[in-house]
């Protein structure tokens, strides 16, 4: 079997980054985690549940500053998610640049104007109500930091041969998934945002063809007074069948 750069485990070592490969096997390398007690896992998962319960999306942001490296971790957990036939189809844009939000805001709400003056219809806008949302997006300037997810529907090589990619929407929501997560037990709060449409954000940001905007995660700490909708979440029963 081959034993190439391109077939060694991802370290996150410089000398091993990812290139694409294109129709050569892995290499098989031991996987042997130490096996966890059942009442450590237990536990942990008892007081992970608890800690996600208490996860809020929220739409009113200090402006405070957040430590930039604790979005740069949570963005290095989010790109640890499975994806199909590991093509890794995801790009996070993290902005901070004060005028680049700023740009963002205001195509943004160009769209939303649009969108909840008609577009969106009258089933969906009634949908919206309860959550009181409207095309005014102070977040987009107010969080100090936002995280634009790109979905790469196919990546270019070098001859400019277009590949495609596999379950991109799959793989770029469970990345996402994992992003929120990160960020909630990493003590920031996020919301995600989709305008529609989002190729303005291309635009903005200079992304390549390949790249379609996902949605628009603004990070940050909850404004001093911040308030959220009293959902209620389903209960395990409603959510969970077991066979
Ligand atoms: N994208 C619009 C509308 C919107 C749609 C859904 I579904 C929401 O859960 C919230 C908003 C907006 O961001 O306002």
């Amino acid at each position: 079997m081959p034993d190439t750069e391109q077939h060694k485990p991802e370290t996150g070592h410089p000398a091993e980054r990812w290139t694409p490969i294109h129709g050569q096997p892995y290499r098989s390398v031991p996987y042997r985690p130490a096996r966890m007690p059942a009442g450590e896992s237990l536990a942990r998962a008892a007081e992970l549940a608890e800690r996600m319960r208490q996860r809020r999306t929220v739409r009113q942001f200090s402006p405070d500053p957040v430590p930039p490296q604790v979005v740069r971790d949570a963005i290095a957990c989010a790109a640890t998610a499975p994806s199909g036939a590991h093509q890794q189809p995801w790009t996070f844009v993290l902005v901070q640049d004060p005028e680049v939000r700023r740009l963002i805001r205001e195509a943004a709400e160009h769209e939303e104007r649009i969108s909840y003056d008609g577009r969106l219809g009258e089933e969906w806008l009634a949908a919206l109500r309860p959550l009181g949302t409207d095309e005014v997006k102070p977040h987009l300037t107010d969080a100090p930091a936002l995280i634009v997810v790109f979905q790469q529907r196919y990546w270019l090589g070098e001859d400019g041969t277009k590949h495609k990619h596999y379950y991109v929407d799959e793989s770029v929501g469970i990345a996402v998934g994992m992003l929120l997560s990160a960020l909630h037990l990493s003590g920031l709060a996020a919301l995600v945002h989709t305008p529609s449409p989002m190729r303005f954000l291309s635009q903005v940001l200079g992304r390549p063809e390949n790249e379609k905007a996902f949605a628009v995660i603004p990070v940050g700490y909850p404004a001093p007074d911040c308030e959220v909708p009293d959902l209620v979440r389903k209960s395990l029963d409603q959510v969970l069948v077991e066979v």
